[in-house]
């Protein structure tokens, strides 16, 4: 078949949604945004344990400690599945922490930002895992078959992550005059971050008409913004507290809101690794790199000998 005749079957089987699986022919291009797409999902899962992570020493409970600890683990797994599923597609775990390290990979925008008080675990589940569960609901339902199945596992547990995030913020909004307080410069801190996770609107979104052709998004970053921003405007009203735009109104005729403009100078200079936290971010992880090395040789030393004693064994 000549590549021309590969590329139709391959597109049939998209329209088809028959899932693609690694040893099936795939287009080169399809391979590397797969590749591009997944890893950056997993670098963030991985970059995100940093901002929470910050603060489990300093939880108010046990309680709330323990429940914060499961989360973060909860995080790193999330990255263990989807590096597993980047690996498929034929690039190595030391390739995609190489980019990463490097600076040539990148990570979700939001994990940039500080994290400055208790209340921002609790913004953080409701806000930044609600954003993540919105995107990530329809990838469960993506064209390559491992990232899907990643993404079913990584959606249940994302979803009881932001519950826990809002019950948190139930506690507090129902607080002292102070926590409420501190619950609000959350939210006013942590709001057109969230927004930002969706990605540039769709005008700018260099990577989604090939996405959307190959099923691999099968929504646009501004719908997905747009379902997210009607979502909160509701839940806000729980907590008794307002998001931080004047300009967020309900349209009657669209049956959405209506919200103000993005910053998108802010959003491309924290891309380019301007961001507030993104030098102390990489360096953390390329710290956590080289402290465990040790760990890796020791794990490899050990793979190998009981490697070696189990041949020893067959051939006696
Ligand atoms: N931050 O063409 P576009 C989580 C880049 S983990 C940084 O629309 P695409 C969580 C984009 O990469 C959250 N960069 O891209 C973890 C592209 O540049 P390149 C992560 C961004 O891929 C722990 C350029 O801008 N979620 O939720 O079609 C605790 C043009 O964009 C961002 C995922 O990774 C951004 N926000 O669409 C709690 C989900 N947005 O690569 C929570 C999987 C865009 O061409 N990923 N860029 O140089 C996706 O669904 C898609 O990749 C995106 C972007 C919707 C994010």
């Amino acid at each position: 078949m000549a590549v021309h005749d590969f590329e139709k079957a391959f597109q049939e089987k998209i329209d088809a949604d028959v899932r693609i699986e690694p040893k099936d022919w795939m287009p080169e291009k399809y391979r590397q945004t797969l590749i591009r797409q997944i890893s950056q999902h997993a670098h963030s899962e991985i970059v995100g344990m940093l901002p929470e992570g910050a603060w489990i020493s300093r939880a108010p409970s046990l309680k709330r400690k323990q429940i914060l600890i499961a989360k973060v683990q909860d995080e790193a797994g999330h990255g263990l599945y989807l590096y597993s599923a980047a690996e498929t597609l034929g690039i190595s775990r030391d390739e995609m922490i190489e980019q990463l390290h490097s600076g040539k990979a990148k990570y979700s925008s939001i994990f940039n930002y500080p994290t400055l008080s208790w209340a921002d675990m609790g913004v953080i589940g409701w806000l930044v895992d609600g954003a993540a569960i919105m995107n990530q609901v329809p990838l469960c339902r993506t064209s390559y078959g491992p990232y899907s199945r990643a993404m079913i596992r990584v959606c249940k547990e994302e979803s009881f992550h932001q519950r826990q995030g809002f019950e948190s913020l139930l506690v507090l909004s129902n607080g002292t005059e102070e926590q409420r307080a501190m619950l609000q410069d959350s939210i006013n801190r942590w709001w057109w971050p969230s927004l930002m996770m969706f990605g540039p609107h769709d005008s700018e979104s260099t990577n989604s008409e090939a996405s959307m052709k190959w099923k691999i998004k099968r929504f646009s970053n501004d719908e997905l913004r747009q379902r997210f921003v009607d979502m909160c405007a509701e839940q806000v009203k729980l907590l008794n507290m307002t998001l931080p735009d004047p300009d967020l109104k309900w349209n009657e005729a669209r049956r959405s809101y209506d919200f103000g403009k993005i910053d998108w100078t802010e959003f491309w200079e924290v891309v380019a690794g301007n961001g507030p936290c993104n030098k102390e971010r990489l360096e953390a992880r390329r710290n956590a790199w080289d402290e465990g090395a040790w760990v890796r040789e020791a794990a490899v030393a050990h793979a190998q000998k009981r490697a070696a004693r189990k041949q020893a064994s067959v051939a006696a």
